[in-house]
């Protein structure tokens, strides 16, 4: 039997305390994929705790871990782990730009981006061919026939219905076999409400500024939000995308810290993370999947494109490879 969770399983139960870290700044997807593994553990006896780094910012992440009852540790970045504890990275990669790496000793990974290098991991299960990195948890109960409990089975749904963008952002079978087979389980009275709870109303602000920055050449969409949260700076861009003609989105916040960057693209020309890692050009960290990514440039990296005005660069940057790509072929 050499399935996923067997492997898993096999990896983590000789360990006195297994950890299960998503990334940092948890999205509905990191949190119902770490509450769905660490209640699946449960159903073999196994404990585990979830921890977390830096802030749990959106608002349907709050409302998940509050109606759901999940309980997740905040943890210091310096935080100690000895060497008999086990840490399993949940939608996630130590490579990538939004996790902590906290140094275990024992660490695996169960993650939907893009393969980013062993990093001498116990165990991977990592498809970047799926939507939501929920579709790989529910895909262990369903394989170890295991239904899940009615919480478990809402996170679920719900995270793949916002990972896969309503089951649009997603070109694999898997994520709609998982969907149907959770949505006869779920309580659809709770989607409503985080359907219903999406927005917070500190968020207006954000919203009503990107809308008055919105800057439309060809379909390709630039949109400056200011100073602004990572969450929020997604939530936009998916917003954005929606509007009529518009194929690429490129979104970015201004912190004190740096630039952080939010791609989307509906071209198949186009690759948002080949994208992204055009635009920071090895001056940062990007990462992410062929319709969305993400990235950070930092102040000092910022700094160096010279003269160069950021809004100026990033739109240059963006039409070059845009150019580049339809030339190409
Ligand atoms: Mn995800």
């Amino acid at each position: 039997m050499n399935k996923h969770y067997n492997m898993i399983i096999e990896a983590v139960k000789r360990h006195k305390k297994i950890f299960i870290q998503p990334h940092n700044i948890p999205d509905p997807d990191a949190i119902a994929s770490s509450f769905g593994l660490k209640s699946y553990f449960a159903t073999k006896g196994i404990e585990s705790e979830i921890i977390y780094v830096d802030s749990i910012e959106k608002t349907n992440s709050k409302t998940m871990v509050e109606i759901f009852d999940i309980d997740m540790t905040l943890k210091e970045s310096t935080s100690q782990f000895l060497e008999e504890d086990f840490i399993i990275l949940i939608d996630t990669q130590l490579s990538h730009s939004n996790v902590t790496n906290l140094k275990a000793d024992n660490m695996g990974v169960i993650d939907h981006h893009k393969f980013m290098g062993t990093e001498n991991y116990s165990f991977m299960d990592i498809r970047p061919d799926l939507g939501a990195c929920s579709t790989i948890v529910a895909s262990y109960y369903k394989e170890s026939n295991i239904e899940p409990d009615t919480n478990v089975a809402t996170a679920l749904l719900y995270a793949i219905m916002t990972d896969t963008d309503n089951l649009v952002r997603s070109n694999n079978i898997m994520d709609l076999e998982m969907f149907y087979w959770l949505y006869k389980i779920s309580d659809l009275d709770r989607i409503k409400h985080l359907r219903m709870n999406e927005i917070g109303l500190a968020d207006l602000k954000a919203y009503t500024r990107a809308l008055q920055n919105i800057e439309i050449y060809d379909s390709a969409c630039f949109v400056d939000i200011g100073d602004c949260n990572d969450s929020l700076l997604g939530t936009i861009s998916d917003m954005v995308f929606t509007i009529e003609n518009v194929d690429i989105i490129v979104s970015y916040a201004k912190r004190n810290d740096g630039i952080k960057l939010s791609i989307r693209s509906g071209d198949k020309n186009i690759k948002a993370n080949d994208l992204v890692d055009y635009i920071i050009d090895n001056k940062g960290a990007g990462g992410g999947h062929d319709e969305m990514a993400g990235g950070f440039i930092s102040q000092q990296e910022v700094g160096l494109l010279q003269n160069k005005n950021f809004d100026t660069y990033v739109r240059y940057r963006t039409i070059k490879f845009i150019d580049y790509n339809f030339s190409g072929k």
